[in-house]
């Protein structure tokens, strides 16, 4: 159940009851595609870095360890040694950005693994038969994202069928809660908004899915190759059009500025691989914007990656030393950028939950958006 805390504007304060405890609203979701969030960042890391939500893939997990594995040892929080809320995404998308030769029809896709290329089939019911054997808190509707560049018609036939199994997901979420070997019976499920970049489509999709009284509503298919300009345009369309008294979620979204502007129209739930990708490749994220540690000029900076961050990597190391680390390609290195990326987009959210909170949004994007693109002294 969600409550509706506050508005600031259209930005939406809430939170989410689950099964695995309260989300905060708006959230950053820490991506761990298979199970893990790469950079060897461990559950009790996700702890400290104030990690509220954990996101897993079902395609992932349907092709290794295996969605029956991940059952008979109790569901995903067992297996990873977490107790917090878990959202695992649908495989629609990864299925269209991943694997290989598919065909899509009415029944669902066919496809090969991205690992052994063997034949797949994953229809909307057996997505949600996989979410419900890994037990996660919050399932994905089953989607198709088509390319940003469909046309209108091939637009029109895709959105139909994404509607037709989003109701198969939600029959088959409704029959899957109700077994008694259900490890979750509590699961939740979230509809998928798509349309790309035709507004009249979305918004059309929208009404009707907003009739079906599902437990949050995401925006999908936004943010695979736009503009800026046109997601916000769509957000400004879509969004007043999905319930205000739900959940909304932007996929795979996105960069601090992207998610500024977006909790500025309405949107509570985010995630995206930007600050563990990042990460990983030694750019870190700080109030005056990117930085390169691989750059010369830190060669002998002895300041943490930010002044004031309480992150595991601020706490204790020169930007001097991770420099080193990651030149030397040791792994602590793309750990320690890892942590600190995800800690600060966890304390962005906080920030952004307290300006709503105290009414100041509006003031609090603009004076951040003015910091990241004004250099550090
Ligand atoms: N659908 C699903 N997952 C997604 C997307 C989508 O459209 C996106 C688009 N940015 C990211 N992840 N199921
Ligand atoms: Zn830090």
């Amino acid at each position: 159940m969600y409550e509706l805390l506050k508005k600031d504007g259209r930005a939406k304060r809430g939170r989410l009851h689950t099964v695995h405890g309260d989300i905060e609203t708006p959230v950053f979701m820490n991506v761990g595609t298979a199970a893990a969030i790469k950079g060897a960042v461990s559950t009790a890391d996700l702890q400290q870095i104030g990690t509220q939500v954990e996101l897993s893939n079902t395609y992932h997990l349907h092709v290794r360890p295996g969605d029956q594995v991940v059952k008979k040892m109790g569901g995903l929080h067992k297996f990873m040694v977490w107790d917090k809320p878990i959202l695992t995404d649908s495989g629609g998308f990864q299925v269209f950005s991943l694997a290989g030769l598919r065909k899509i029809k009415e029944e669902g896709v066919y496809f090969q693994s991205h690992i052994d290329g063997h034949k797949i089939f994953m229809g909307p019911e057996e997505s949600m038969q996989i979410q419900s054997n890994l037990a996660s808190t919050i399932a994905m509707a089953f989607d198709e994202c088509p390319s940003s560049v469909a046309d209108r018609d091939y637009m029109q036939k895709s959105v139909d069928r994404t509607t037709r199994w989003l109701k198969r997901c939600k029959a088959e979420m409704e029959r899957l809660n109700s077994l008694p070997d259900t490890i979750n019976k509590h699961q939740m499920l979230f509809g998928i908004n798509q349309g790309g970049i035709y507004e009249d489509i979305r918004v059309a999709h929208a009404d009707e899915i907003s009739k079906l009284d599902l437990d949050g509503y995401a925006v999908g298919g936004l943010a695979v190759g736009e503009s800026h300009e046109d997601m916000y345009r769509i957000l400004d369309e879509v969004v007043p059009h999905l319930p205000e008294n739900k959940p909304t979620y932007l996929m795979g979204v996105g960069t601090p500025a992207n998610i500024l502007e977006a909790v500025d129209r309405g949107v509570d739930f985010f995630d995206c691989v930007y600050p563990s990708r990042n990460g990983r490749h030694g750019h870190v994220y700080t109030k005056h914007g990117k930085l390169n540690l691989f750059n010369a000029r830190f060669e002998l900076d002895d300041r943490p990656i930010e002044e004031g961050c309480g992150c595991p990597a601020c706490q204790m190391y020169s930007r001097a030393y991770i420099r080193h680390l990651l030149k030397a390609k040791e792994m602590l290195g793309m750990r320690l950028c890892v942590l600190h990326n995800l800690y600060f987009y966890n304390h962005l959210m906080e920030e952004i939950r307290d300006a709503i909170d105290a009414g100041r949004y509006k003031e609090y994007k603009e004076e951040t958006l003015r910091g990241f693109e004004t250099p550090e002294d």
